[in-house]
């Protein structure tokens, strides 16, 4: 079974990538973004909880996010494998899924992290922005917010996944294509 950690800062190309994954491995894409924006658009309680830290460019609490994912993963248990797209995105979110996963004898394989400077971040988010209505996306605020909470409280989980030797960084600038080309050979490289 192929677990992988996609991994980086926002707008690092997360979303994208994970398509072209998906694709090439017949893998199940579990998007805590994805799936918590499904919750807005659906008015659920959980959604209108995580809207008012969506909307700030916070992270949404641990026990909120560690909550959905159990389920995603056991309503795919025949799957070949998974994408975790934006989770973990706290320490204790990674062990949380250790734990999740070994309950379940599954683990993770590895993560890959896209490493982007910040400049071409906010690039790509706000000029995402113009067209995909996501309010985070066009305030140059929210924007800076965002990174700083993934530098505060998500990039310390580099450090969990080094401890397994498990961590793969990437170089997320440069072409689409390029990137997942060096994100496929990091998989088949293990
Ligand atoms: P996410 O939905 O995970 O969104 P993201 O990090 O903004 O985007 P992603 O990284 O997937 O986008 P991509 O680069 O592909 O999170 C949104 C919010 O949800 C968080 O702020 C938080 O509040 C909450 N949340 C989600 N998960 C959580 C968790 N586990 N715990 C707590 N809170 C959580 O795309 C960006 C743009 O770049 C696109 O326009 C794309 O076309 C472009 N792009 C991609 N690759 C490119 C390249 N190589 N060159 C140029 N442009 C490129």
């Amino acid at each position: 079974m192929l677990n992988i950690v996609l991994f980086g800062p926002p707008g690092c190309g997360k979303g994208t990538q994970s398509e072209k994954l998906i694709a090439k491995y017949g893998l199940v894409h579990l998007s805590t973004g994805d799936i918590l924006r499904a919750e807005i658009a659906n008015q659920t309680q959980l959604g209108l909880e995580a809207k008012q830290y969506m909307d700030k460019g916070a992270l949404v609490p641990d026990e909120v996010v560690i909550g959905m994912i159990a389920s995603k993963i056991d309503a795919n248990r025949d799957a070949q494998g998974f994408i975790f797209d934006g989770f973990p995105r706290t320490t204790a979110q990674a062990a949380a899924l250790d734990k999740m996963l070994a309950e379940r004898n599954m683990q993770i394989k590895c993560m890959l992290s896209l490493e982007v400077p910040k400049e071409e971040l906010i690039k790509r988010l706000l000029n995402r922005g113009l067209t995909s209505g996501r309010s985070d996306d066009q305030n140059p605020e929210i924007i800076e917010n965002r990174i700083k909470e993934y530098n505060q409280k998500t990039a310390p989980v580099i450090e969990y996944y080094k401890a397994q030797n498990k961590y793969k960084p990437i170089n997320g600038v440069g072409s689409i294509e390029d990137i997942f080309m060096a994100l496929c050979q990091a998989i088949e490289t293990e």
